[in-house]
């Protein structure tokens, strides 16, 4: 697909707290497409490729400790813009600098526990979900398998977007 995509993913505190279903509403109602869904287990190694730019940090091992614990819910959303949107609507990374209305500053206290990720640009979002456009015959993404994806049209793009 040719147009942005955000990979977006409930933590393991956002499943644990059952707080799946809230997250997912927020961007349905939004107008963003659902692209690809998944309950999974993340392994220690993507875990750390997956934040590779932190490893100099001393949370890095409590991190990955955190995102290892227990299930995540792996999301690709598309839409115009839906990498910055998707920010907007998660909020800042500690939850109590987050406003209220987004969903750290509606639903989290701590950054350490901070229920959901979005990917930072639309390069990320292709590294994290589908990257065949930035290499056409070899996909490395992150999170999402060949086959994972659907690749579908909503009826409801046209009252979303003119
Ligand atoms: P974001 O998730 O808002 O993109 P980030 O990419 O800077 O934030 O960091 C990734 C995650 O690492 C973040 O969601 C929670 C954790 N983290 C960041 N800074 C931290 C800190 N100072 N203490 C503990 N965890 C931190
Ligand atoms: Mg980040």
């Amino acid at each position: 697909s040719s147009v942005e995509q955000s990979y977006i993913m409930v933590k393991p505190d956002g499943v644990q707290r059952g707080l799946v279903g809230e997250i997912i509403s927020r961007f349905e109602k939004k107008g963003f497409v659902l692209k690809g869904l998944k309950l999974f287990q993340c392994p220690k190694d993507l875990a750390e490729e997956h934040y590779k730019d932190l490893k100099e940090k001393s949370f890095f091992p409590g991190l990955i400790e955190y995102i290892t614990s227990g299930p995540v819910v792996c999301m690709a959303w598309e839409g115009d813009g839906v990498v910055a949107s998707a920010r907007k609507l998660i909020g800042a990374t500690n939850p109590l600098q987050a406003e209220p209305g987004t969903i750290r500053g509606d639903l989290a206290v701590q950054t350490g526990r901070n229920v959901v990720h979005g990917s930072d640009s639309p390069d990320n979002g292709k590294r994290e979900i589908d990257d065949k456009l930035i290499t056409p015959f070899l996909s490395v993404a992150l999170w999402f398998k060949e086959g994972e994806l659907c690749e579908w049209e909503s009826v409801l793009t046209p009252w979303v977007v003119e």
